[in-house]
Order: C-alpha cells, then structure tokens, then sequence
C-alpha cells in the first residue's frame, strides 16, 4: 500500500496509557525473573532493599539498583543468565576494547523477539518486504551483521550477507543485485562511496535508495553527506548488545528525527550520570534501559553510558531517543575542555576541501594530555598543496574557537586515515598506561 503508516503493528500506535499497562506488567514479570534466577540480582536487589514486589507503578523502578558493564565482566561468561545454559540457542559477545568481551545470550524465543524488533524497524526505515538488503554490518560475535539479517528475513526481504570488509565486492554486488537498502556502519559506508568512485561510478546513480545506519555515533552533517554523494535517505539505527543487539530503537523515515525506543520491549530512562537521579523528560543524560520481555538475560536498568534526551512519540507513540553524538567513555577531556569526537567530524563535514575520514590521537609527551587531529583531503583537493594546507590551517582555528580546544593537524594523504570495515576507531591513544 502506498501509506506505509498501514503497515504498523498496533503496539506501534497503542495509547500510552495501553502501552504503560504492557510495560507495568512485563517489568513485573522481568523483576521476578531476574530476582528469582541470577544472583546478582538476589544480592543486588537485597543490598538495596527492594523486592520486585515493591513496583506498583513503572516509576518505581527507580528504585532499583543499577546494573553495569562490570556487573557482566565479574559474571563472566555464563553468571547472568537467567535460565539453564541448554536453554542458550546463542551466544554474542561485545568487543570491549580491553580485558574480557561480554558475553550475551539469547534463548530461542529471545532471538524471535529480536528479528521482530529489528523487522519493525527495517520496516520504519522504509524497507518492504521484497527488498533487497545488502549486510555490510559484521557477521560473528559481533550483534550487527546477524541481527539485521534476522530481521531483514522476518520482513521478508530478500538478505545478502556480505558482512563487512572486501570492499570492491561490496561495490560490485551492490550493483549487479540492485540492493534498494544498505545496513552498514556510517563509517564504512563513506570506505564503499570512495570505492565506488575509484572504480568510476557515480555512487549518486547505485540502487541504494535507503541506508540504515549506526552501531558509531554519527553526526547530522555526516547523514546529510552521505545522503547528497549517495542519492539516498540514510537512517538512525541504535542497539546495544547487552540489551538485546540492533533494533533496540529506530528512526522513521518519516520524520528522521530521534529514534524511537521499542518501549514494548525495551523501558528507558534518562539519569543524570553523576548523581544516578532519573531526570525528566527532555533533559540530557546518561541512557538506562531495562529488558521488558528477555528471558536469557534480562537487563535491570543497564547503564549505557550513551548519552541522550527522550522525546515525545509521533504517530509511532513510542518515545524517541534523540540521535546520540557521544557517550561518556569516548569523551577526551583535553586541558580542562570535554570533547567528543562527533565535534570534530561536524567541522570536517562543513570544509569541501576535507575528507570526513579522522582519527584523534591523544598523547602525553610531558604533564599535559596533546591532541592530534588525524585528517586527509578530499580527492578533488590533494593534488594543490596550498590548498590542502590552508584547510589545515583553518582546521586548527574552527577547532579553537568551535571547540576551545587547542590541537595539531596531521593531514594525511588520501586514504591515510585508518579506514574500519566496522566501527570506526575515532580515539588512537598513546598516553603511557
Ligand atoms: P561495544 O561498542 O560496547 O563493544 P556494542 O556493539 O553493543 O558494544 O555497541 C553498543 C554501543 O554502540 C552503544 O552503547 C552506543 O555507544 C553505540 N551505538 C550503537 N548504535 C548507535 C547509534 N545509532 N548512534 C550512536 N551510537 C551508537
Ligand atoms: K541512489
């Protein structure tokens, strides 16, 4: 049908008072669970005095204990689990970038309501079924590549798994199988715009028409690059492993404009990071969300350390996410000055003679933390070397005045910025440990 608002599930448009009494009632069942099975939880939710008989109303929740990345590291693998581990059809572990990864399962019914969430959202991002969906996200340990392939199958698409890397091959797939939708990182996606212009097509003139993007923060100027060089509507697409993977919120394509949290399945609330308060609506703050209906791994107010706003629903009723630029963990603090990386990349975006590829490299040759903006021209730029160092020059001055932050340019030569086939890697740090 061409009203693609026909094809919402009814939970999409419940009242908020039906989709508060779902949520009530399987926060209920979720609590019990989580107390009744894990131990950490039992020890948790007795050192802080409450019972899951205590949530009479879904604002109670507030009063239970956090849960943390920790949490799941001193549990590891297997400690969290909520049920048998025959019952584990699937198992996923998050990178982390030191020590041990974290380790999630899935039960079967577990990894059903996920390929629905994700379908839902493939489904808001203007996919249909019949579709021909090109996965660029990872295949492995990794949620990415699996979860969006799941759910491409559930909405009945039509599902190449390409996974990441090869990226000549992605070029040359996308094209001989007219893929309509793309599911890549945004980072990689710019690494196959670039190979499409090596190999001397036009990336404005692929099949893409939809590509749904995130497992990175991104920046608005970044989606409006992509959409210009590539002649498509690129979408936010947000999930967490430890939560459930991607799918966990989606962007419409009606409105690109914050992401709504599957509140069916996933309850948000927004903290303020240093006091653990639950903040009001609109207010910025640290993302917690707990598992509503997850049976191997219910999740208790899990902090993300994503940082974002909630936002009224649309005609979608449940509430938005605004897009998140950063979380805590990949914020330098340069001199006193909090920066995120996403900073950088909207200045890039906003010089033609840039490329949006950069890395920030941190050292610490004396008592003060340095940072290096890691960049490289954009093709058409490369070849004039006055060019390319006047916009380095003035690189430093938008980063100083925009950002109050003083750093060096090292201005690569084309393709000289680490290119990731997944996320990207925006933070280099070599300060000594
Ligand atoms: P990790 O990155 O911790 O190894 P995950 O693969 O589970 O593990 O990544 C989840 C994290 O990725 C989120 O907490 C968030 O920081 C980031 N992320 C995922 N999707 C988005 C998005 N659309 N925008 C910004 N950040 C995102
Ligand atoms: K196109």
């Amino acid at each position: 049908s061409s009203d693609p608002r026909a094809e919402l599930e009814p939970i999409e448009t419940a009242s908020r008072d039906e989709l508060q009494a779902l949520q009530l009632e399987r926060m209920r069942w979720s609590l019990a669970r989580a107390y009744g099975n894990v131990a950490h939880y039992r020890r948790a939710f007795d050192a802080a005095g409450v019972h899951p008989d205590d949530l009479k109303d879904v604002a109670d929740l507030a009063r239970f204990p956090f849960t943390t990345k920790a949490d799941l590291r001193d549990n590891y693998p297997f400690g969290m689990f909520a049920v048998p581990r025959e019952q584990v059809v699937r198992i996923h572990a998050s990178s982390g970038t030191t020590g041990k990864p974290t380790v999630v399962g899935y039960t079967d019914k577990d990894i059903d309501t996920w390929s629905n969430v994700m379908a839902r959202s493939i489904r808001a991002a203007g996919g249909r079924p019949g579709d021909i969906v090109h996965v660029a996200y990872g295949y492995g340990l990794f949620t990415g590549g699996l979860g969006a392939h799941y759910g491409a199958e559930r909405l009945g698409c039509t599902v190449v798994p390409m996974s990441g890397g090869q990226t000549e091959k992605q070029v040359q797939l996308i094209h001989d199988f007219g893929a309509r939708i793309i599911m890549v990182t945004p980072s990689y996606m710019l690494a196959i715009a670039d190979e499409m212009k090596r190999q001397g097509l036009d990336p404005a003139k692929s099949p893409l028409e939809i590509g749904i993007f995130g497992a990175e923060p991104w920046t608005d100027e970044m989606r409006r690059a992509v959409e210009g060089t590539l002649d498509m509507q690129a979408i936010d697409i947000f999930g967490i492993s430890e939560i459930i993977g991607p799918g966990v919120a989606q962007e419409c394509i009606e409105t690109k404009d914050g992401l709504h949290i599957w509140e069916d399945h996933f309850y948000p609330e927004v903290i303020d990071p240093q006091t653990g308060e639950v903040l009001p609506e609109g207010e910025l703050g640290e993302l917690v969300i707990t598992t509503l209906t997850k049976e191997a791994l219910p999740m208790v107010r899990y902090r993300t350390r994503d940082l974002t706003r909630l936002k009224p629903g649309t005609a979608r009723t449940h509430r938005r996410i605004e897009k998140i630029t950063g979380r805590s963990d990949d914020m330098l603090i340069i001199r006193g000055v909090n920066l995120f990386p996403t900073q950088i990349e909207e200045l890039l975006l906003q010089d033609r003679r840039l490329s949006p590829h950069y890395q920030l490299v941190i050292a610490r040759p004396g008592h003060m933390d340095e940072l290096t903006v890691r960049v490289e021209p954009a093709v058409e730029t490369a070849g004039d070397a006055d060019a390319v160092q006047a916009a380095a020059k003035d690189l430093q001055h938008r980063i100083k005045t925009m950002c109050g932050v003083s750093a060096k340019i090292d201005m690569r030569d084309v393709g000289g910025v680490d290119r990731s086939m997944g996320k990207a890697q925006r933070i280099v740090d070599n300060r000594p440990k």
